[in-house]
């Protein structure tokens, strides 16, 4: 089906429910049920087309190819007073990220800074509601994975790195806090992906055939090799993610989660690396004066007209809790049909 023009409408709660049903349909357990739709309701509601309602089809995918436990339950270890680790049992990331952060932030407050490694995890999704969900404690977040070799270096042509997101979040005192969250590859290869599906060109800079050329073609991007982005700055961070969310933390890298994958088509299966700080433990009597240092940077930025990142997504959100999300005709009909 191609009319990707045509749109359904659903509330927040009908499209949580319709995620869980089919979820459920397909073996998960409510906890990871639940998990999975909280996030993806978050993405489609925010309107990252990439990472919303279009997972749901990547999760059953996932479940079907054999390779996830869609009912594996996170185990937690402490390992040293700011470190602690979750094992995802290679059930999806998310619960074991839910699992595990009552626990970073009570690590957090009392070292001042905290770091969890989620392991052995199948992952999907964007990294912001995880970031965000450290600031609403009053924290400052940072996360990072890697995924599947699908990026090649700058100044080479084949796929070593995964598109390897970065996420971060600051704590603001009134509204939403300062959030970022990237991939490290010129754009998410699910974004790719959505072109494919839709037919559309991407543009020359994001992506290289199988014969290393710059393709506008989305289905040669996604068989030949996706390009990093700001060129060896992106190159660097990309084997900074590899390194931090893979070998530091005993977990695969994205050449190695691909091969582990070996064809199957499931989400990518490896680590993360979470990281929250406490502001209070720095800044003791000054926290408000960071503060207020924070709140003039943001209004130098805001103040000649230009956005803080997620500005967008607040306001998409704003949107769909008022009116409802949009949902393209034939990705509603692909996720009926599950
Ligand atoms: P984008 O390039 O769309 O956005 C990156 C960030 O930049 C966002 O925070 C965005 O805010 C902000 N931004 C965009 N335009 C501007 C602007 N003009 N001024 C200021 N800020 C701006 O993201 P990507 O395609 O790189 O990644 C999309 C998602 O894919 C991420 O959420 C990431 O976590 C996810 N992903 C997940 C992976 C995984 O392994 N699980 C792998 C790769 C990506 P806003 O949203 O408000 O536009
Ligand atoms: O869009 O690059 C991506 C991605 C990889 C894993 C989940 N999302």
């Amino acid at each position: 089906m191609s009319d990707e023009s045509t749109e359904v409408v659903l509330s927040l709660d009908e499209l949580f429910s319709l995620s869980r049903d089919v979820l459920m349909r397909h073996g998960a357990s409510p906890a990871h049920a639940d998990a999975i739709s909280r996030v993806i309701v978050q993405g489609q509601r925010d309107e990252c087309h990439s990472h919303g309602l279009y997972r749901l089809l990547g999760c059953v995918r996932s479940i079907r190819s054999g390779k996830v436990d869609p009912r594996a339950e996170p185990t937690l270890r402490d390992l040293a007073p700011g470190v602690l680790s979750v094992d995802a049992n290679y059930g999806f990331s998310l619960l074991a990220f839910e699992t595990g952060l009552p626990r970073l932030a009570e690590k957090a407050r009392s070292q001042g800074l905290a770091a969890m490694a989620i392991k052995r995890c199948f992952h999907f999704s964007a990294l912001w509601p995880e970031v965000e969900a450290i600031a609403a404690l009053g924290l400052v977040g940072l996360a990072m994975n890697p995924s599947h070799s699908w990026v090649a270096p700058e100044g080479g042509k084949r796929p070593v790195f995964g598109t390897n997101p970065i996420a971060f979040a600051w704590p603001r005192p009134d509204g939403d806090p300062f959030v970022f969250d990237f991939a490290t590859s010129a754009i998410a290869r699910g974004d790719i992906e959505l072109h494919a599906r839709e037919g559309k060109p991407i543009p020359e800079h994001w992506a290289f055939d199988r014969d290393g050329a710059p393709t506008t073609d989305a289905r040669a991007a996604l068989d030949g090799a996706m390009r990093t982005f700001g060129g060896h700055k992106g190159s660097a961070l990309a084997a900074m993610v590899e390194l931090l969310a893979g070998a530091l933390i005993g977990d695969l890298t994205s050449m190695e989660s691909q091969a582990f994958d070996a064809g199957a088509g499931a989400s990518p299966c490896h680590g993360e690396l979470v990281i929250a700080i406490d502001p209070r433990r720095f800044l003791g009597d000054d926290a408000a004066d960071g503060h207020a240092r924070a709140e003039r940077l943001f209004d130098a930025v805001t103040g000649q007209g230009a956005r803080l990142p997620s500005q967008r997504r607040f306001e998409a959100r704003a949107r769909s809790e008022r009116d409802g999300v949009r949902i393209p005709g034939a990705l509603y009909r692909d996720v009926l049909a599950l």
